[in-house]
């Protein structure tokens, strides 16, 4: 079955003013949509891909032929990333993290505002295209981390709960080259009710997972 550019969850101007519409429209349309469109193109009779789940091969990139493998890498991860970033957002959103979510911050970075800052210099550290993340590594720690360009931190053995992403495109048209200005607003759309569950459901998969 091809993939498919899931619907975002909200109206494209839902989350004004931190992405404007046409931002919004633009980066799900267009780039998110390019991405899927390769990447069904890249898989097309396949079939032992095509039996895998994307996360299964970025945790393993070999899987794919080398005459494709780094399109996958790019594609695969790009769809994965997107379909993250979307969910994670939301209108009316915002404010602080809950429940296990927030006592695991704390625990891991010693505050909000100290994890709001490692995201927010990790983010600008990041040289040209990528996305900052945070995730869940083996041992069902947080931490922050980067990946270039579309890499899911999956590679890293990291599954995500949260990502921003840090291509110019998410941001140029509003911010212009204001990468700081982008991190900063953008925590005012942060969905973290959900962020919260993807957090859950990521500890649960790893308690399942043979370590
Ligand atoms: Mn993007």
């Amino acid at each position: 079955m091809p993939f498919e550019l899931p619907p975002l969850p909200y109206q494209y101007d839902a989350l004004e003013p931190v992405f404007d519409a046409e931002s919004l429209r633009l980066h799900h349309e267009h780039y998110h949509a390019g991405y899927i469109i390769v990447l069904n193109h890249l898989l097309e009779g396949r079939p032992r891909l095509n039996s895998m789940t994307l996360e299964t091969i970025l945790l393993d990139i070999r899987v794919a032929p080398e005459s494709i493998r780094q399109d996958v890498r790019c594609f695969a991860g790009g769809h994965l990333n997107h379909c993250l970033f979307w969910q994670a957002m939301g209108p009316q959103a915002g404010g602080e993290p809950a429940g296990d979510l927030r006592q695991a911050i704390i625990e891991t970075f010693g505050d909000i505002d100290s994890f709001r800052s490692q995201f927010a210099s990790q983010a600008m550290g990041r040289f040209g295209s990528g996305w900052v993340w945070l995730g869940l590594n083996r041992y069902q720690k947080l931490e922050v981390v980067t990946t270039p360009n579309e890499d899911s931190p999956i590679m890293l053995g990291i599954r995500p709960v949260l990502g921003l992403d840090l291509w110019e495109h998410a941001y140029y048209l509003k911010h212009r080259y204001r990468r700081a200005e982008h991190v900063r607003c953008w925590w005012n759309v942060v969905n973290w009710a959900k962020v919260g569950e993807f957090y859950s459901l990521n500890l649960e998969l790893l308690d399942r997972r043979p370590r």
